[in-house]
This record gives C-alpha cells, structure tokens and sequence, in this order.
C-alpha cells in the first residue's frame, strides 16, 4: 500500500512540476515565458512567409491600374513600370535565454533573413509586359538583446516586462540586377524592403501576462514596442505588436493554441536617394500600417536529444485584415517552426 502511494505522489508531482507543453506560449510569440534561476535554453525557430498581389491603401489593385501611378523619382518613365509578383521570406532565429535569478531571465536572439522577390517590367512607352526578373538578398539581419522582470506572479496570473535593445545589422546596400522598362539590364540598390538592416538601434519594451484559468485552458496577451533610438540617413518605423492567445492542454506533452496578432508600423523615415527604380518599394510612404493576422499553433514535447525533454512547435499563421498604407503587397500564409531545449 505505502509503495502505491509512493508511487502516485511520484506521478503526481512529475505531472505537477515537470515541464508541460502548454508551458510555453504559441511559437511565434517572443519573450513570452521566464525561467528558474541557474535555468538556461537554446532555441531555433524557422519561419517561412510569402507575399502576393498588390493592394492600395488595403483594397486589392492590378498591374494594370499600378502603371496609372506616377513615378515620384523622375519623368522617364512618368509612371510605374515595374511591378511586383511574389516575394517569399525565410527568416532563421537562434536564441537563448539564461536566468541568473527567479526574478530575471536573460534572452539574446540573433536573426538571419532571406529574401527573394519577382516582379514583372513594362515598356516605359509602349505599356506591355517586356519580361520579368528576380531581386534576391540574405544577410545575418539583425541581434537582439533583452532582460525579463517578473513585475507579479501568483496562482493564476502572472505578468512580466521586457526591456532589450535590438540592433539592425543586416547590409543596407545590397545590389540587384534590374529589367528595366527601356528593357535593359542594369544593376541598382534594391529597394527599402528588400535590404536586409537599416543600420538602426531599436528599444525594446514589452508586458506579457498569462492567465491560467484551468490545468487546461491559459490565456495570453502581451504588448511589444520597437521605438528607434538609432539611426543613419533612413530606417524603418517604430513598430508595435499586439498578442492575444488561447491554449488547450490536450495531454502533458501536447497542446494546440488560437492567436490573434495585431501589427502596427509607421512609415519609414528619411530615404536614399540611390534608390529610385520605377517600382513601388522605392518610395517611402509605401512602407507600414496596420494588419491582423490568426494563426492556429501546437507543441510537444519529446524525447529526441539527452537532457530535458525537447518542444517542438509549429504555427500556421493567415493574414486577417489589410491596412497597409499606400501600395503595398499583400501577405499571405505564415508558417513557423520551433525547437526549445532547457538545461
Ligand atoms: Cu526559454
């Protein structure tokens, strides 16, 4: 009888303490989990992005009605002239986190990013399609560096706030060669978008708080702000993200997730006069806005590596709302994948 209980209190307790996969927030939110003091983590999340289509000021718009649209940088051509297809984004993100006290976890996170773009060239006079070509770029982009403060923590709610500098290392002055509407080649900066930095220090604040309502059900919200600190002659604008998510415990090692993002960016500030192709994303006031996005997560944990039990997770992520400002184009479905390891 005493080894039965035994027993119990022993599965009883790994249930209680052990780690859960509900423990961590959905994969494609940031700086949502603390740890214990001495604890440390590695962690590697892929994503993989597209964009297709236009849209202007958030309603969709063709090839046909972008080349109406004046070309702010010269007269030749008067109007738009090449216009973008698709574009597909591969970002890598190598982390780790280490808590020197119960109180405070350390993150550092460093990013590398790929980008690929088609995008379709029209006759400067004639107005028909005289081919298209491909612009492509990938650099280590950018470092982060952040504290976690436990602000309040009791049985079912918890908050904490994030404070971190991010710094935009990416190349700002990659080339690419260009179709251009007089239908020659010729090699050009690439536009704002398809840089990989912008040279600019970014602090970061963010709270976060969980709320477990059951061993089963736990709610998350957490606010991020970027606001630039740093900068040279342009950078992309200050953002904010917004998170709100739902996760159900379906067993120990297994939980599913529901999320809403809100994304917010302003325009990017100042410019470089060396970017001036006939295309949409040479001009700034076609950079930030607003957008919303759901995404539908899940996370296991399991035994691949020795040590602690490995997560695993995964999000599939699709845009919602479109309020991109000026011409833009349009996002379609996200996919990140995650690996977290505790030691
Ligand atoms: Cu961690």
């Amino acid at each position: 009888m005493r080894s039965v209980q035994i027993i119990f209190l022993l599965v009883f307790s790994i249930s209680a303490f052990g780690s859960q996969a509900i423990g961590h927030a959905p994969i494609g939110v940031m700086a949502d989990h603390m740890h214990k003091k001495g604890e440390s983590m590695i962690s590697v999340r892929a994503s993989y992005m597209k964009m297709r289509g236009n849209s202007l000021d958030g309603n969709s718009i063709s090839d046909s009605e972008i080349l109406v649209i004046d070309n702010p940088h010269s007269n030749s051509p008067a109007k738009l002239s090449v216009v973008p297809i698709e574009m597909s984004m591969t970002m890598l993100m190598l982390g780790g986190m280490y808590a020197p006290t119960d109180e405070v976890t350390l993150m550092f996170m460093t990013m590398f990013m790929d980008k690929s773009m088609n995008l379709n060239t029209y006759h400067a006079m004639m107005r028909n399609n005289i081919g298209s070509f491909n612009s492509s770029s990938s650099d280590l982009s950018d470092l982060s560096f952040s504290a976690l403060v436990n602000l309040y923590e009791q049985d079912k709610s918890r908050w904490h706030a994030e404070i971190g500098l991010k710094f935009s290392v990416g190349d700002k002055n990659e080339k690419g060669k260009v179709l251009t509407p007089m239908n020659t080649n010729m090699e050009m900066l690439l536009p704002y978008g398809m840089q990989s930095g912008d040279d600019s220090v970014a602090l970061v604040i963010g709270f976060t708080n969980l709320y477990t309502l059951s061993d089963e059900h736990t709610f998350g919200n957490q606010i991020r702000f970027f606001r630039n600190i740093s900068s040279k002659e342009w950078h992309h604008g200050d953002k904010t993200y917004f998170d709100s998510w739902y996760q159900y415990s379906v067993s120990r090692n297994f939980s599913i997730s529901s999320r809403l993002r809100l994304n917010h960016q302003r325009g990017i500030s100042g410019f470089d006069s060396n970017i001036k192709a006939p295309v949409q994303t040479s001009i700034t006031s076609n950079y930030g806005g607003f957008t919303a996005e759901v995404g539908l997560g899940f996370n296991f944990l399991t035994q691949i590596f020795p040590g602690s039990e490995d997560r695993l997770a995964l999000e599939i992520i699709n845009p919602i709302i479109n309020e991109k400002n000026g011409l833009q184009m349009k996002d379609k479905t996200k996919i990140v994948f995650g690996f977290q390891k505790s030691f």
